[in-house]
């Protein structure tokens, strides 16, 4: 009688539990603003002459009085999110379609070693290549990342293929930083590609950054922080 007791007891605090994450990951799903990639006049391309548009993104080690952390669900959330890092000024980007479009990050953090280089290559590019501090490179060491940004298809999906990934470089653990820790001379890398039909599409950083389920938990699986949306419209 016990031992069943027990057993039930368990079985109601586990799905309690259960419930409770759902919950505050359903929460926190909730879209941050959108931000739009700027027209820029147009580029030559392998498709011909197309619209080009712009778009800066940054990456920061953690919030600062200068950068405040992105919006959380509630204060246990908050408080399980400080100190983590995060992609500004918003993950809910959207870029045009049938263009060409060139994201600029500007990468404050430090890193470490990806266990799958695949992650470390560049994907998706117009020439297979990303400017890395001025630098045209096809791959970024291995043991130098800080974070990646790889967007993808939904699970089922009717619309057209689409797959980008970005990895993004270290500062090295001896590089000078401010108050707020981040790197003074950050990773400057701009990655151009060229997009099709439109299509809603997600992000997320594949470098495991995070905290819980060996560093995929916490800001990676959350929106505003290492994941979001990607609209071609
Ligand atoms: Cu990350």
């Amino acid at each position: 009688m016990k031992r069943a007791l027990i057993t039930l007891v368990s079985v109601i605090v586990g799905v309690g539990i259960v419930v409770g994450v759902g919950y505050v990951a359903f929460v926190a799903s909730e879209e941050p603003a959108v931000i739009v990639a700027k027209p820029n006049g147009t580029m030559q391309t392998p498709k011909g002459e197309l619209p080009h548009a712009v778009l800066d993104l940054s990456v920061y080690p953690n919030s600062s009085k200068d950068v405040p952390a992105p919006k959380t669900a509630n204060a246990i959330q908050a408080n399980w999110l400080s100190g983590q890092p995060f992609y500004g000024p918003s993950t809910s980007i959207q870029v045009p379609a049938n263009s060409v479009v060139t994201i600029n990050f500007t990468q404050y953090d430090g890193g470490g070693t990806i266990y799958n280089d695949f992650f470390a290559r560049v994907h998706g590019s117009m020439d297979g290549t990303i400017s890395w501090n001025g630098k045209s490179v096809k791959s970024i060491p291995q043991d130098q990342m800080a974070h990646t940004f790889t967007v993808h298809q939904y699970p089922e999906s009717t619309q057209p293929y689409f797959f980008l990934s970005v990895p993004l470089p270290q500062n090295p653990p001896d590089a000078k930083t401010n108050k707020a820790g981040f790197a003074e001379q950050p990773q400057q890398i701009s990655v151009t590609f060229i997009t099709g039909e439109a299509g809603t599409y997600i992000w997320n950083c594949e470098f495991p950054c995070g905290d819980l389920y060996q560093e995929f938990g916490g800001p990676m699986q959350t929106r505003g922080w290492m994941a979001g949306t990607f609209e071609v419209v």
